[in-house]
Parts: C-alpha cells; structure tokens; sequence
C-alpha cells in the first residue's frame, strides 16, 4: 500500500476554513493520500499533553497546544524574533534571548515526539517552515527513518546573516536531517550551498546532493504559485470592489503588515509620484494592510510609522474630492480582493526581502487579458526571478519607485498586453498545484534513510 502523508505547518485550516493557494493545495494533496495535519492550536491551554482532534475524513487534523510561556518564547519570540527578521536580512531586529531558543527546540522536540506516536512505515513527511527547522532532527533522535521533506517559505539567509546566531552551526545540521530542502528560488538554493560549502561536516557528492555526517540531503528549488484559474475566475465575477467611492485610476497593495514589505518606501514612492503627475490627474493607491504579529515590537513601530506617513501623504496631496492614498488596516474576502486585483491600473510590491510573494501572482491572474494592469515587482522578491516581465524596482530607491509608477500608469495597451501574456505563462507554470506534486515526487525519490546515526 502506498504510504499516506503527514504536514506539519504552523497553522491548520478549521472545518469550514481551507481557503488561500496554500492551504487548498496541501488540503488536496492530503486529500490524494490520506493521511494527517498537524498544526498549532489556535488556543493556548497549560496542559500541553492534550492532543487535540480536529477530526476530518479524507485526513485527520491534529492540534499540538501551546503554553502562554510559548507562545511568547516560541511563536513571537524564536520564530518570529529571531528567524523571521534573520532571514529578511534585518539582523538589527533580531533579539537573542536564550528563553526564545530553549522554547523553540522544546515546541519541536515535542511536536516530534507526537509525529513519532502516529507515523508508520510508508509514510512521508512535509514539515513547512521556519517555525520547525529543527523538527526533523527532533524527528532523527526518536528514530524515525521515514522520508522526511522540508520546505523554506521565507528566503534561506545568507552565511553573513547566519552569523547573528549562537550556534549558526546548528541551522546546517537541523537542514541536513531532512531528505529534501525545498526553496523558493535559485539564489536560496545557491545560499543554502554556500552554506554547507563553508561547513566542514558537509561534503558534495556527484549528483549535487549533500553527505553531511552519515545523511544524504537534496536541495532544490519549488517556487510556489497560486491557483491560478480559479483566482482568476473569481476575479471575473461583475460585483462592483468599492461602493460608491471608486476611484477612477487607482493602483493596489496588499501585503501583511509586514516591515519585509517595504510599505514606508512604497508611500514615499506614491508621493513622489504624486509631486510630478500629470496635470489634473487624481491616482489612488489603495493599500490594504491586516495586521500580524501586533505583540512584537517591530510590527508595532512599523504600524506607527505607516500612519505617520500615510497622514503626512494625504495631508500633502489630498483635495476636497480626493483622498490620494486609501490605507486600509484590515482582511479583505478573497473573491473581493481579486476583483480590486482586476480594476487596478497597477499593483506595486515592493518588498526589501521576500520568499516569493504570492500578491504579484494573484495580481496577474486576476487581469483581462484585452486590457490588464501592470505588476511593479521588488527585484528582492523571489518571484522576480522569473517575473522578469513585470516592471522590475529596487524597493530602496524612491525615486525609482516613483518612475515606475508614472511608467506603469504611461504605458501603452500592446505592451500592457505582452508583458501580462508573459507573466501569466510563469504563473500558471508555477501554479500552487504543479508546486506540491513536483516536491512530493521529488522527496518520494529521495535516497530512503534507513541507516540513520545520530549527529548529537
Ligand atoms: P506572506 O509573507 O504572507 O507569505 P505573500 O506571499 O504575499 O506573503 O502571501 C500573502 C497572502 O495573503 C496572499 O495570498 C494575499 O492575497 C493574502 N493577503 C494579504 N493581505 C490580505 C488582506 N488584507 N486581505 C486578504 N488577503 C490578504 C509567506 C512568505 C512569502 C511566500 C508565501 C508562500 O513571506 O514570501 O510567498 O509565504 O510561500
């Protein structure tokens, strides 16, 4: 009998709750297999032994609880303290606080202990992200043998980035645990190999997999996309985006509430815009924004200086009958969000550091081809490595977001047409779908570990 599937990831969709690219694309390849989802709970409780049910039928979904202590030390503090602004290349955000690790590898050690309890022989495994870097090895301790995947959704840092940690050492040896590391893009995959270049444990074998101590690993590369027909056809539905308020020329941006979004440049960029536009012409940017992580510190003065700015802009610009930049703090429903996707003239991610960033794939799906909008890409996002027909920026440079505005805004249909043409042809390669089937393929052809020694 073919083996079922295990995922692990940071959150788990509730009964009535599998929407977004991701969750339906691991919802079905689950669905394909059989097999369980084991996620955090969304509640914490102090008895971190009840294993919580979530039931379901083609797959069961199994929520690990929570302490208070580690939803602070663990979830706000290793995971996204330490490892989220490491990889986003802002070193200067990381807090080192050894409570933050003890908490990180306790989480891992005993999701790992559960894991051990339900697997069997067949099954594979496919842990997501950087909440679980060192499951796997939590996993190898144990004893389990199976095949174990790992996918990196963020960017894989690079060595000088690394060096911010205690033991940078141990990132290499969590990775190698796994049989597949899974990343986004080429140059995360070209990372991840100068970091084991640089580790004397580590030795590559002829068919560019790693021998690190006795495991062998595979590194490749995933970039994941989107559903991409049906994105697309929710963004068909005639519905009206806005009440009676539409703007007549306006350009999006929807991004978590992020300090990896480059949000306060992008407004800059808008207002500098702004100060050269034609005459008598009143763009919008409609900037949707929920917030994420509000107990951390850095998403708390993020969130201040994008007010600050966002006022500073509409104060400058606004007229009677004008409001240049619509910033709006909250969720939107996705059938609504593709159909502002459609109506938008433009769509600007401008990320300082990004996995892939799913927005510029949606922005694309969601366009008439007779008459589409124009992406303006951060060359710092990963889908810029194969987005290259999008109107490329760098996101530090304020001017340069300015002139890509005012070229997006300028620019004629046939080439508005072309470029779209080709950057949906990327998208539907890299559809959420094509993402998931081509990794498990891959870690299902991965050299089995049956011979495991410990590295510790
Ligand atoms: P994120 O950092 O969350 O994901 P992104 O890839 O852009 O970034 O995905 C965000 C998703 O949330 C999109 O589907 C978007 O439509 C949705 N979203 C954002 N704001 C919203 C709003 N206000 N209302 C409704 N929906 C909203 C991480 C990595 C990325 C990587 C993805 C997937 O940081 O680099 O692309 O995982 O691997």
């Amino acid at each position: 009998m073919a083996g079922r599937l295990i995922v692990v990831s940071n959150r788990i969709p509730t009964d009535d709750n599998v929407s977004g690219g991701l969750m339906v694309a691991l919802h079905d390849a689950l669905g394909y297999s059989g097999g369980i989802w084991i996620g955090a709970h969304s509640e914490t409780s102090e008895n971190t032994d009840d294993i919580v049910d979530l039931g379901g039928t083609a797959y069961r979904k199994l929520a690990f609880r929570l302490t208070d202590e580690e939803l602070q030390n663990y979830y706000l503090g290793y995971a996204n303290s330490v490892l989220w602004p490491l990889c986003h290349r802002r070193g200067d955000l990381v807090e080192m606080n050894s409570d933050y690790q003890a908490a990180y590898r306790r989480v891992n050690a005993r999701v790992a202990r559960i894991l051990s309890q339900v697997i069997q022989p067949d099954d594979i495994v496919w842990v997501h992200d950087y909440h679980f870097l060192p499951l796997g090895a939590e996993m190898r301790r144990l004893g389990v043998t199976n095949r174990v995947g790992f996918f990196l959704h963020v960017p894989f840092p690079s060595l000088g980035d690394l060096s911010v940690l205690s033991q940078p050492q141990e990132f290499a040896a969590d990775l190698a645990s796994y049989n597949l590391i899974g990343l986004q893009t080429r140059a995360d995959v070209a990372r991840c190999l100068e970091m084991y270049r640089a580790d004397p444990r580590a030795e590559f074998m002829n068919d560019g997999s790693i021998k690190f101590l006795d495991r062998i690993t595979s590194v490749r590369s995933f970039p994941i996309g989107i559903d991409t027909k049906g994105f697309a056809l929710e963004a068909q539905q005639n519905e009206q985006p806005f009440g009676k308020q539409a703007p007549e020329t306006f350009l999006i941006g929807v991004d978590r509430l992020d300090y990896s979004k480059g949000l306060p440049n992008r407004f800059k960029g808008f207002a500098a815009y702004l100060q050269r536009r034609p005459d008598g012409s009143q763009p919008c940017l409609v900037q949707i924004a929920p917030p994420t992580r509000e107990k951390v510190r850095a998403y708390q003065d993020i969130t201040r200086e994008l007010e600050e700015i966002a006022g500073h802009v509409n104060g400058s610009f606004a007229e009677l009958d004008w409001t240049p930049l619509r910033y709006i703090h909250r969720s939107v429903p996705r059938a609504r969000l593709a159909r502002l996707y459609r109506k938008a003239r433009a769509c600007l991610v401008t990320s300082l550091a990004d996995g892939m960033n799913l927005v510029a794939k949606e922005y694309v799906a969601a366009q008439d081809p007779e008459d589409p909008g124009v992406l303006i890409l951060s060359r710092f996002a990963g889908a810029a490595e194969d987005m290259t027909q999008a109107v490329l920026i760098n996101p530090y440079d304020i001017e340069d977001i300015a002139r890509a505005i005012d070229v997006a805004l300028a620019m004629p249909l046939a080439e508005r047409k072309a470029r779209n043409a080709a950057l949906l042809q990327v998208v539907e390669a890299t559809d959420v779908s094509v993402w998931s089937q081509n990794f498990l393929r891959v870690l299902k052809a991965c050299p089995a570990d049956f011979d495991f020694a410990p590295f510790f």
